[in-house]
């Protein structure tokens, strides 16, 4: 069984960075669907966290309905909604309480929304999964949004702290109960973690990468010189801050698996050149595989080539034997055409 997993295409983003909706990127996508047995959406699919669900949902429509008929009647796809698409499940998964399990079958008709998003999706079957799924009995995949809690700044060495402690036993119903929306991965770590001598620039840095994944308002900013520093900057600390993190939900949920594959930091890896040692958790297991996104997000590609972990198009590749593999779907195509397109 070949599974095509992929995220974070936050379909509907206000500035018009998600590149699915250019028909350029969406038939490189389908074209690619041809080649595989499942097809899993591992969340941030659809972007309902701006405040104009309406908008981001007609924007996702055609494009979902375009890859259920690509897919057709005979292979399934697996929805497993994140944090900016949680609308899609979330009541439904409170209201399941510690029963809530860590690849719990959500039914379809458990949010109107999810009702609606399923029907685009025909005519493949869908199977909805929260807050993971079990792709074999060796690879789990969840969006991974839970290791925000992890790296909040209220102490500095919160995520430090938490390798150290005794791993507590906790059920997905803990971080489903988590008060107000965590801040996100990339603001918490810009925050702490920027270099001294860019102080000054991080507010701008913090504000590009909200206005890529979160609700913040765009500004005009200059990203040319920062690109390469950012790149670098953010792909350290998300190896060093976020796939720990992440290891650490892991096995405080009780997950055991060889490998888990997850989005959320819109960092494709591991890639050539990466350090596999930080793609595993604590003794190397669980081995760890990022999906990327499908957003383009200035900052980080400013003057990038196509062949890095940040350019839109990510996409992890399971299969029955071997290990995951993380590659990019896009790098053959100028998203940065696309985005200067874009409506
Ligand atoms: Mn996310």
């Amino acid at each position: 069984m070949r599974t095509l997993v992929i995220s974070d295409l936050h379909i509907g983003s206000r500035l018009g960075r998600d590149v699915l909706r250019h028909p350029e990127a969406l038939a490189v996508l389908l074209d690619a669907l041809d080649g595989i047995d499942r097809l899993v959406l591992l969340g941030d699919v659809i972007e309902l966290a701006e405040g104009r669900p309406r908008q981001a949902l007609a924007a996702a429509e055609p494009i979902l309905r375009a890859i259920g008929a690509r897919v057709g009647a005979g292979r399934p796809i697996v929805l497993v909604p994140g944090n900016h698409d949680r609308a899609l499940t979330r009541s439904w998964a409170r209201a399941q309480g510690s029963a809530l399990t860590v690849d719990a079958l959500v039914p379809p008709e458990a949010t109107a929304l999810l009702t609606e998003v399923v029907g685009w999706l025909a005519p493949a079957p869908v199977e909805v999964r929260t807050p993971g799924v079990w792709l074999s009995s060796r690879v789990w995949a969840t969006h991974g949004h839970y290791l925000d809690r992890h790296l909040l700044p209220e102490s500095a060495y919160g995520l430090r702290k938490a390798r150290l402690e005794r791993v507590e036993r906790v059920g997905p119903i803990e971080y489903e109960r988590a008060g107000r929306p965590s801040v996100t991965w990339v603001e918490t770590l810009l925050a702490r973690l920027l270099p001294r001598r860019l102080a000054g620039l991080t507010d701008s840095v913090i504000d590009l990468a909200r206005a890529a994944t979160g609700p913040s308002s765009p500004r005009r900013l200059s990203s040319g010189g920062l690109a390469p520093l950012a790149r670098r900057v953010l792909g350290f600390q998300m190896q060093r801050s976020a796939n720990p993190a992440l290891a650490h939900v892991v096995a405080r949920l009780g997950v055991e698996a060889e490998w888990v594959v997850y989005g959320h930091v819109h960092r494709n890896g591991p890639r050539d050149g990466d350090d596999v040692t930080l793609w595993s958790g604590p003794g190397g297991r669980p081995r760890l595989a990022n999906t990327g996104s499908w957003i383009y997000e200035p900052l980080l590609l400013h003057r990038g080539t196509a062949a890095h972990p940040y350019w839109p198009g990510g996409a992890v590749l399971v299969e029955d034997e071997g290990d995951p593999v993380a590659f990019g779907l896009l790098e053959g195509v100028d998203v940065a055409g696309l985005h200067g397109r874009a409506t």
